[in-house]
């Protein structure tokens, strides 16, 4: 019954899922507004992780949400908890009292546990709650403000919910419950203040994957990083209407046992904005799965590839001159947070891209897809007919195909070799100049696949206008807006996003404001390189652990130390190195890059939650020894051994262009890599 000294998620692996939770009379909570709710990053982490969580805890961890009917249905199973569980007892206690709360196994790798509230059978309380908030707390909650009060509501129930729980579980154990609660992000907040200021005996986490105030002010026209500390949090706070949120954040950040944040760069920013150092930066990590043969994913690239160019075919229909085997797939995609996430940048260094490409009579193509959901009325015909036209093109030719067919085998069956009318008959020639007169057009490729409602200031739409892409024909880059999230059920681009992000060559993301940053993570393990930078807690993540990033494929560009002029300049001369590239670099490329999948996966990352539950535990219960394992401690990727040592420029480190394959710098194992990999080396 003693606390096991745990240093690494290998040695939880030697008990059974749980075992050692149960014998320590131990419970681990995870609250957030995104359990089973698909909103942001947040549903992200809590959803890869789960599969390594339920590994170390079993049964004895479990997640609480809110109860949001149209996407449980389909995410979660509902099912009653076993008779004389203490979650069981907990949950009847909550339903006496006039809410209603739904329970069951969330549909993700790993199944883990979960409580749902639904926050509007609490909406009668909403009074009495706004006023203990307000007399514990001093935390006023405006009426107007629909999310803070629903966040409320949640927050009260989750800390009544664990109340009870810490009763049930105290009377039917016979040592004390070791109840962690971890609450993310300031949503989840009032749950964990109403905790500590009603003393309850309960381990609390906060963790913020964003602050409030960092968000707002990145997203307008603020020098973030030179003055964080002389931001004046109240004044800023008032000035944008989110004071009420903003003490909401903080009281949970200095309320709980343990604050962590998900990267260093969010630490620091934590620091001056919530005025607390974080104690622990818990890095986001994937469920990586492994192919068992390493080509797999390779294989995954040129079979999306063929998908996207399908689309592109059809897109580009009239002006397409260019070849698909030397066009490049570049690709941004997130929250449409157009300054935040980088946007900005990306088409401005496109721009130069394009002239880079031009004056250089690149023989080269690169298509920019944006994938940025916002508002619209549905696909554009323009699309729509691209992709009609190319359909009745490829079908026609499949039918002719079919019949020449037939009547070679007849002719050729009679001992005659046939005559060139007898091969394409003349109708057949009708058919298909009516298909080749149906691909002529009048105006250009559109920039945008659908009808965007405020299409004359949609910033995406606008700077593509100011920068001049257009989707002319003698434009090397084009560029495609799609502002809706991938599906694989759409009439023009039918794939869902993991499969686009196969097909691409690489995800651009220069983002400002980006306390992780997921989309370099996902294109990272599934090996396709991306560009990223050094304000992205990813960026960081990848320059402290991996001696030479750009080397695996993985691009950060300075927005830190460089003014944004010549953080443009970085971007555009890291694409524009990119494109010149050939197919056998490319592959080896992308080799390097998944090799870096093991560095985010969460059996090795999940180790820093297992430390920050430690703590908050040890602060709570001093007699349990706090894990000072230093977490996973420092990877260290050293720079392939292809690599030269001392690279004399900043781009020396790329595998080095050459226009016939053959690759000095290459080592041989490489070499042989991707001759085994492709025929075409
Ligand atoms: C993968 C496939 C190869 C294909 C290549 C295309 O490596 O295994 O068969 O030729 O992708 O790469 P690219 O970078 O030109 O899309
Ligand atoms: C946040 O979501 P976002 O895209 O608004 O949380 C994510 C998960 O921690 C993080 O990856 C991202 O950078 C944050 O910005």
């Amino acid at each position: 019954k003693r606390f096991y000294r745990v240093d690494s998620m290998k040695d939880i692996s030697f008990f059974d899922k749980g075992e050692l939770a149960r014998i320590q009379n131990a419970f681990v909570f995870e609250i957030s507004w995104e359990v089973a709710n698909k909103v942001g990053g947040i549903y992200t982490v809590l959803r890869s992780k789960a599969n390594v969580t339920v590994d170390e805890l079993g049964d004895q961890y479990c997640l609480l949400g809110p109860y949001k009917e149209h996407i449980a249905r389909t995410e979660v199973e509902f099912v009653e908890f076993p008779r004389n569980s203490p979650y069981l007892t907990a949950v009847n206690k909550l339903r006496q009292n006039g809410f209603q709360v739904h329970t069951g196994r969330w549909l993700v790798d790993g199944n883990p546990q979960v409580v749902l509230f639904d926050v509007g059978s609490g909406a009668w309380k909403l009074h009495d709650y706004k006023r203990e908030l307000w007399n514990s707390a001093n935390i006023g909650i405006p009426w107007e403000d629909s999310e803070c009060n629903d966040s409320m509501i949640f927050g009260f129930l989750v800390a009544d919910f664990l109340q009870e729980f810490y009763k049930a579980s105290d009377e039917e154990a016979d040592q004390a419950p070791k109840i962690v609660a971890h609450f993310h992000e300031w949503l989840a907040g009032v749950g964990l203040i109403m905790l500590r200021v009603r003393h309850a005996e309960i381990s609390t986490i906060f963790t913020t994957h964003a602050t409030l105030l960092g968000r707002f002010l990145c997203a307008g026209n603020v020098d973030f990083y030179n003055n964080m500390d002389k931001i004046n949090v109240d004044e800023e706070a008032g000035k944008r209407q989110i004071y009420h949120r903003y003490c909401m954040e903080r009281a949970a950040a200095h309320l709980c046992h343990v604050f962590t944040t998900v990267s260093d760069i969010t630490a620091f920013e934590a620091q001056h904005l919530l005025k607390r150092k974080p104690d622990l930066v818990t890095p986001n990590g994937l469920n990586v799965k492994k192919f068992a043969a390493l080509h797999e994913f390779q294989n995954l690239h040129a079979l999306a590839k063929d998908k996207i160019n399908d689309f592109v075919r059809g897109h580009f229909y009239g002006h397409y001159d260019f070849d698909l085997d030397k066009t490049i797939y570049l690709f941004s995609a997130g929250r449409y947070e157009f300054m935040n996430k980088g946007v900005d940048m990306f088409i401005e260094a496109l721009a130069r891209l394009n002239h880079y490409l031009q004056a250089t009579d690149s023989d080269k193509t690169v298509i920019a897809f944006m994938i940025f959901p916002t508002r619209t009325n549905n696909f554009n015909v323009d699309s729509l007919r691209g992709q009609a036209i190319t359909k009745q093109l490829r079908d026609t030719i499949h039918d002719i195909q079919n019949h020449i067919g037939k009547r070679l085998y007849e002719v050729c069956l009679n001992g005659k070799i046939p005559r060139d009318d007898e091969i394409l008959l003349a109708e057949e020639r009708v058919k298909l100049k009516r298909c080749i007169y149906a691909l002529q057009r009048t105006n250009l490729p559109p920039i945008t696949t659908h009808n965007i409602v405020d299409d004359h200031i949609d910033p995406v739409l606008t700077t593509l206008r100011r920068c001049k892409l257009f989707n002319h024909k003698h434009d090397k880059v084009k560029a495609v807006f799609h502002p809706e999230f991938l599906s694989s059920t759409s009439p023009l681009l039918g794939m869902d996003y993991e499969e686009f992000v196969r097909g691409c060559h690489l995800g651009v993301f220069p983002s400002y404001y980006e306390p992780w940053g997921y989309t370099p993570a996902e294109c990272t393990v599934m090996g396709i390189p991306s560009i990223t930078t050094n304000l992205s807690g990813f960026g960081c993540f990848m320059q402290e652990h991996i001696a030479d990033p750009m080397s695996y494929g993985i691009y950060v560009v300075d927005r830190r130390f460089r003014n944004p002029e010549e953080s443009v300049q970085q971007l555009a001369t890291f694409m524009f190195d990119f494109t010149k590239l050939n197919r056998r670099q490319r592959i080896i490329q992308r080799n390097r890059t998944e090799r870096l999948s093991d560095l985010l996966d969460w059996r090795n990352l999940g180790m820093y939650y297992h430390q920050a539950r430690r703590l908050a535990l040890h602060r709570v219960f001093p007699e349990i020894a706090a894990d000072e394992s230093g977490g996973v401690g420092r990877f260290k990727y050293p720079r392939p051994i292809s690599e030269p040592s001392s690279p004399s420029s900043s781009r020396g480190t790329t595998p080095h262009p050459s226009e016939h394959g053959s690759d000095a710098d290459d080592d041989v194992d490489e070499e042989a890599e991707v001759k085994a990999i492709s025929g075409q080396a």
